[in-house]
């Protein structure tokens, strides 16, 4: 009997050695990475229609890197690219980190073998063939023997399904599919639902020319100052000077390429730590988590120290009280996502904003130009989602590939999104995730981490093409160790205390389960060792026919 793969040589297959699903951060350099320095005969495929993965589809206002500081959400692998690059602003904006991307694009002539607007629709792995058959929504085939799946740790966007809310004839975006046309405020009721990263920069924006703004808020967060300001050349030139040293320290510090502070808490009195608080606001909010005094996200009583410093600053900022108590927030600090703010506690200071505190007075339903909550009647033009992303493990679910005996990762993942080392899924042979559940992903420097979980899949690819094998995956012993390692660094901190993403606690039915590896630099040490030790962890087939 042929294999699905025989009898599709017969038609109109169009083989590949592997094929890159994404074109976001991590499949950019997957393509490069396994065109360009592994000779690979490589298709990417993505259902946008240009590259950008995440930031293709993130163009609501005010969008932003909520990282520390933009020259480190860039590639390090190009010491050219590196140079020639010159970032304007120390937070860049969607748009910016676009043309970035583009830019690379362009540079190593990645969208020849990109096939745009080209959704996957189904993936599963012939066994008898040792490959990976992919139907596109056209219904074409395409196969190859690998399969990386760069499909976005926060693509799957989340939308809340509250009574009668497909019945509303308003305006209706999600910051996480923003329309490409300009979308006008002007004179407009807006309501936002959701306060994290996207919402709280997305607001101060929308406050400027709506008439009015509606925040509808579940928790209170904790926003710290983002500090954006232009980069000076001065900047400019030390990073380009030392950007093997950046590089390097972002790989030995998690991803962070300062050095953090050594200073212990206990060892200064209160006055001493509140100046020190002082002085790391006035640096920018990310300073005050990672630099006032080690294990601020481990440490509760320091925590919580950290977490009344800012409270205090709500308070400050926000001028009618009332307003300022319903935006208290009462978790730890840091264990959800950090969120850099450029003024969202002064909005709140406009006549033009309001906020409804959704814990005490949660919306009943929708009708077609209004909502109502228990309390009140909002009427809407347009309602903004802001609610997040099915995050992590969602992009890999709705692709839902089908590894052995035709086994889809849905099934596999019912309970637990086990893997090894973030990479690899154990019955799904030859496929290779990047930023998958179990990775440092979203926890450190994305394109870094993408970079060097690539290079590991071209080392494995080497390893099994140099030694005569066909098929490459994990075991379920090896997932289990890898989830109980994930599981203890996690419960070393703060982190499980608090509902997140993190946990898949912000999709109804999630199982929950901590999806990120904390300790980014000991990872890649993990995966430097696997590869040393011949992939310990994983398991080689011959390859078919030999
Ligand atoms: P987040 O951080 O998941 O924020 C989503 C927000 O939406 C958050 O405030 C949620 O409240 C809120 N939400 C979610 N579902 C609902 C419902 N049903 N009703 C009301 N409010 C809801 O997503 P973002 O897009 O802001 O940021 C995602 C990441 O993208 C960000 O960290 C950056 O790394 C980039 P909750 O806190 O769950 O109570």
């Amino acid at each position: 009997m042929q294999t699905q793969y025989e009898q599709d040589q017969q038609t109109s297959v169009t083989s590949f050695d592997a094929i890159v699903i994404g074109a976001g951060v991590g499949g950019m350099y997957a393509l490069h990475h396994l065109r360009d320095e592994l000779g690979l005969r490589v298709r990417g495929f993505d259902g946008a229609s240009d590259v950008g993965g995440t930031w293709w589809y993130n163009r609501y206002p005010g969008a932003r890197v909520d990282a520390p500081s933009t020259p480190f959400y860039a590639y390090t692998f190009s010491a050219e690219l590196a140079q020639e690059w010159s970032w304007s602003e120390t937070q860049s904006t969607s748009a910016q980190v676009r043309t970035y991307l583009e830019h690379v694009a362009d540079r190593f002539d990645l969208r020849r073998d990109i096939a745009f607007e080209t959704w996957v629709d189904d993936a599963f792995f012939d066994e008898r063939a040792q490959r990976w058959m992919v139907q596109t929504r056209d219904g074409t085939m395409y196969s190859a023997r690998f399969l990386v799946c760069a499909v976005g740790a926060l693509f799957v966007a989340h939308r809340p399904d509250y009574p009668g809310i497909d019945e509303f004839t308003g305006e209706c975006y999600h910051t996480g599919r923003w329309p490409h046309h300009p979308v006008s405020f002007a004179g407009k009721r807006v309501g936002v639902m959701g306060t994290g990263s996207s919402g709280i920069q997305a607001i101060p924006e929308i406050a400027k020319t709506a008439e009015h703004v509606t925040v509808f808020q579940r928790t209170p967060q904790y926003a710290l100052p983002a500090r954006n300001r232009p980069m000076t050349d001065a900047e400019r030139s030390a990073y380009q000077a030392d950007w093997q040293d950046h590089r390097m320290s972002m790989r030995r510090r998690g991803g962070w390429p300062f050095a953090t502070s050594k200073l212990r808490a206990n060892e200064a009195t209160a006055a001493e730590r509140q100046a020190r608080y002082e002085e790391m606001w006035a640096l920018g909010g990310m300073n005050l988590m990672i630099n006032s005094y080690v294990g601020a996200i481990v440490d509760a009583d320091l925590n919580n120290e950290i977490s009344d410093f800012v409270r205090g600053k709500i308070r400050q900022t926000v001028k009618d009280a009332a307003t300022a108590e319903k935006l208290m927030p009462d978790y730890h600090i840091g264990t959800k996502r950090i969120i850099l703010d450029n003024g969202y506690f002064e909005t709140y200071n406009a006549d033009n904003v309001s906020l409804i505190d959704l814990r005490r007075d949660p919306i009943e339903s929708f009708a077609a130009d209004r909502v109502s909550t228990q309390s009140q009647e909002i009427p809407l033009d347009m309602l903004v989602l802001a609610t997040g992303y099915d995050a992590v493990s969602g992009s890999m679910l709705n692709l839902n590939p089908r590894g052995r005996d035709g086994m889809p990762l849905q099934q596999k993942w019912a309970e637990r999104f086990d893997t090894h080392l973030g990479v690899s899924v154990a019955g799904f042979p030859n496929m290779f995730m990047i930023h998958g559940p179990g990775s440092p992903g979203v926890f450190f420097t994305m394109p870094l981490g993408a970079e060097l979980q690539v290079q590991w899949v071209g080392q494995c690819i080497r390893h099994l093409d140099g030694n005569g094998h066909g098929t490459v995956e994990t075991t379920p012993a090896a997932e289990q160790a890898w989830d109980a390692q994930i599981q203890a660094i996690a419960n070393k901190t703060l982190y499980p205390k608090t509902n997140s993403w993190y946990l898949g606690a912000n999709i109804p039915g999630k199982p929950r389960q901590f999806l990120g590896h904390l300790a980014g630099s000991q990872y890649f040490d993990q995966l430097t060792a696997t590869a040393e030790a011949d992939f310990a962890g994983f398991v080689f087939e011959p390859a078919a026919g030999s």
